[in-house]
């Protein structure tokens, strides 16, 4: 059950770095669904290397360890599964959000939160360590009470949307239970499961986006999300292409 064990720290590199450590440990190593929770983190990143603006006492920076009976190839539809649960979550309290595919949870176009999943083995430490010992870390930063960011940040907070502050921990209790529904459906089911509801929160659908398919700059409009997780688009002589990963950019805001 995820956040059934939630370690708390005021202040960490990452909690991904720590989740990672949690995950490793020999003794009283993180179980599936372990929670390290942090007041601000000195090395808070995205994707790429990324600086994930991090300021004290404000906002969510949490990690989740899972360990899902999965192979490698369908672990990135997990990123989803916190999308959702955070895009469901908010919206509960009045908060119009959606998800760019594949992290991204915005509010127009501003990002109020993101999602860093990344792979923890721990096979280099020990060589009798076998798949079992591979843990999935879902790092997820949802901004809540920052009334400003910096000036080169789209960004915004639960705050800025509602205009009252809000109880950082009962949000993080509202996303845990649905991330440990979405992630058990789909582990269950596959990325069926999560379509419907991706679908009805998903920003770029029907949108005309340009992405990197193997290499090659592409663009076209967003169709759906395929049966992999990855985002089916249709360029403009009618060929399909399948986004695997990386950046997706909304060319234009017409439907
Ligand atoms: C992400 O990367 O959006 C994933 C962010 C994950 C952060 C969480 S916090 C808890 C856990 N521990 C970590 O160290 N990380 C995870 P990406 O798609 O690469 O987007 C990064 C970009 O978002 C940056 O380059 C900025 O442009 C923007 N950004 C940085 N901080 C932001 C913030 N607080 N709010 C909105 N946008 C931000």
């Amino acid at each position: 059950m995820i956040g059934c064990t939630i370690r708390r720290f005021e202040t960490c590199t990452s909690t991904n770095d720590e989740a990672t450590k949690w995950a490793g440990q020999h003794r009283d190593r993180a179980p599936h669904g372990g929670v390290i929770v942090a007041d601000t983190q000195t090395g808070g990143r995205g994707r790429l290397g990324r600086v994930w603006h991090s300021p004290a006492g404000e906002n969510l920076y949490f990690s989740v360890v899972l360990r899902p009976q999965l192979p490698l190839h369908r672990v990135p539809p997990i990123t989803l599964c916190a999308g959702l649960a955070v895009c469901e979550a908010v919206n509960a309290m009045g908060v119009a959000a959606s998800i760019k595919w594949p992290n991204d949870v915005l509010v127009g176009d501003c990002k109020l939160a993101g999602v860093l999943t990344e792979m923890s083995t721990q096979s280099q430490h020990s060589p009798q360590t076998g798949p079992s010992d591979t843990a999935v870390i879902v790092g997820i930063g949802v901004n809540v009470n920052s009334r400003r960011f910096p000036p080169e940040l789209c960004a915004t907070s639960v705050a800025n949307e509602t205009g009252a502050d809000c109880d950082r921990f009962t949000l993080l209790g509202e996303i845990l239970t649905r991330m440990d529904s979405w992630v058990e459906q789909y582990c269950a089911h596959g990325v069926g499961a999560l379509q419907q509801a991706f679908e009805s929160h998903n920003q770029l659908r029907g949108h005309k986006v340009v992405a990197k398919v193997k290499g090659v700059l592409v663009s076209g409009r967003v169709v759906a999300l395929a049966e992999d997780g990855s985002l089916l688009m249709k360029d403009d002589h009618g060929t399909e292409h399948r986004i695997v990963a990386g950046e997706v950019t909304r060319l234009e805001n017409v439907v």
